[in-house]
């Protein structure tokens, strides 16, 4: 399957290069034709989710960098975590009759409406990094980004094999109604069913630093023994070893933490052995995206569903990795 991607990808690349012999530069006049731009390049509006954590960021970058590098023209949009702001700039993009709408939904579900607007335009959508949850799957042309069910698995198996006699688990959620969310919980309790381990709080620190140290701050003060902190991202994770040291606690040996991402501030974490256990997920999706973008825009078969390939991190691990680590 990856290597099918992978040559799939290649396939488009050369396609692309062999394309842009004819130069072209500028914005001249566009017939307004929902396909490329007369000089062939071709408009992407983006609606992102914010910039809420270090994956975020990094996310951010990789598509502006990759959009510059493969010749597309993007607008950008940050929704500051909120749906509404999505939607809005969705329909603008509509409006401006951009080539191709690719958007991360910041929540799973309410997407309908706008994405029929951009169907009826005939502009196709990428959902890159979470889902949607519809049943009209011809909303969109593809979806790429990671299996989060299985980043909540790998951080429950790990855990299920090194608990070392720990039982109680708070977890720090994401953005409530977030595909990561709702899915790194549910691979997390799936892998830890039938053991020792259990799930005694749980809240939304809606994947940022101040709000995993929020919550945290409360857990620990509410919930008498916290054995284990799942935070489903580094930056909430984070948050949560200001609040464990606050409370006079050692954090990676007093209470466990693992958590998702890994960015480099949380591998500094694990490195520093803070963090116990980091789940790798990929934000560097720009590259993957602008190839899907082109091949959509050429009206070309393109994959349902392309899964980004990540690893996990043990503190040792991390200490390898970091010099190495770019976001
Ligand atoms: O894990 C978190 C970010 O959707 C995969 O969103 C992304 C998540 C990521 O805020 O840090």
């Amino acid at each position: 399957m990856l290597k099918k991607i992978t040559t799939a990808a290649a396939a488009v690349l050369l396609a692309a290069l062999t394309a842009c012999g004819s130069g072209g530069s500028g914005d001249a006049g566009s017939s307004g034709a929902p396909k490329a731009n007369d000089d062939g390049k071709i408009t992407m509006g983006f609606a992102q989710v914010g910039a809420e954590s270090g994956w975020r960021t990094a996310n951010t970058k990789s598509i502006q960098e990759s959009a510059e590098k493969a010749g597309i023209e993007l607008k950008f949009s940050d929704a500051q975590q909120k749906q509404e702001n999505q939607i809005k700039a969705i329909r603008s993009y509509i409006q401006q009759k951009v080539d191709v709408i690719a958007f991360s939904p910041v929540v799973e579900t309410g997407w309908d409406a706008v994405l029929l607007e951009a169907k009826r335009a005939n502009i196709p959508v990428i959902l890159t990094d979470r889902a949607v949850d519809s049943d009209d799957t011809s909303l969109y042309k593809t979806f790429l980004g990671s299996d989060f069910v299985e980043e909540g698995k790998k951080a429950g198996e790990w855990l299920k094999a090194n608990a070392g006699g720990a039982k109680n688990v708070v977890e720090l959620q994401g953005t409530t109604g977030a595909a990561p969310a709702i899915d790194r919980k549910k691979g997390f309790e799936d892998a830890i069913q039938g053991t020792d381990l259990k799930i005694v709080a749980t809240q939304t620190g809606d994947f940022t630093r101040s709000g995993g140290k929020q919550v945290m701050e409360a857990f620990l003060k509410s919930v008498p023994q916290i054995d284990v902190v799942y935070a489903h991202n580094d930056d909430m994770g984070l948050g949560a070893i200001e609040a464990i040291k606050a409370a006079g606690k050692v954090p990676g040996k007093d209470i466990k933490i693992i958590t998702v991402d890994a960015v480099k501030d949380g591998m500094t974490a694990l490195a520093a052995g803070e963090i116990n256990f980091i789940v790798e997920c990929n934000p560097l999706l720009g590259d993957q995206l602008m190839d899907l973008a082109k091949k959509v825009v050429a009206g070309e078969e393109v994959p349902p569903r392309v899964v980004t390939e990540e690893t996990t991190f043990t503190s040792e691990q991390a200490k390898t990795e970091l010099p190495n680590r770019k976001y």
